[in-house]
């Protein structure tokens, strides 16, 4: 089992909203990635802060955690080989302008922020992510 690895993902709520869940869980699992956890759940702008704290030197932190509080989102534990680098292919750029042709942020995203997914970008941040939504 090399490389075996969880990741987190999000179905954020642009997505959520356009009733993207399901046509977005299916590239993941066409692309060998199994779902091994997932709810739907709002979180609160404290929540959010909280989860995108990395962030809070940038301009656009606090409209950001609002974004992710406005409404549902999907979290997902991700598994598979080389889960995460995989997970952030499958994604594509955070600018869906920027983003290669068939991934997920081209297909369905509208702008920067609205860009439907987000992914854990290392191993020690995709353990603390699956931690903060799934600690059980
Ligand atoms: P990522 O989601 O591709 O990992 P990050 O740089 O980690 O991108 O940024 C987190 C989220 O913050 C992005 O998904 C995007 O929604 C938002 N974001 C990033 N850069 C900007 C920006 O310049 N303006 C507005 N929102 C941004
Ligand atoms: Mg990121």
């Amino acid at each position: 089992m090399n490389n075996v690895e969880q990741t987190l993902s999000i179905i954020k709520p642009d997505a959520v909203e356009r009733n993207l869940i399901d046509q977005i869980k299916s590239i993941f699992v066409k692309n060998d990635l199994r779902i091994k956890d997932n709810k739907k759940i709002s979180i609160s702008k404290e929540e959010a802060a909280e989860f995108y704290k990395v962030h809070q030197s940038k301009p656009f932190y606090n409209d950001l955690c609002n974004y992710l509080s406005s409404g549902p989102i999907v979290v997902m534990i991700l598994e598979g080989k080389d889960a995460i680098s995989k997970n952030r292919k499958i994604m594509g750029a955070t600018d869906p302008k920027d983003a290669d042709e068939d991934t997920i942020r081209k297909l369905y995203g509208i702008s920067i922020d609205k860009n439907s997914v987000h992914g854990s970008d290392s191993l020690e941040n995709a353990k603390k992510e699956i931690n903060f939504f799934f600690n059980n």
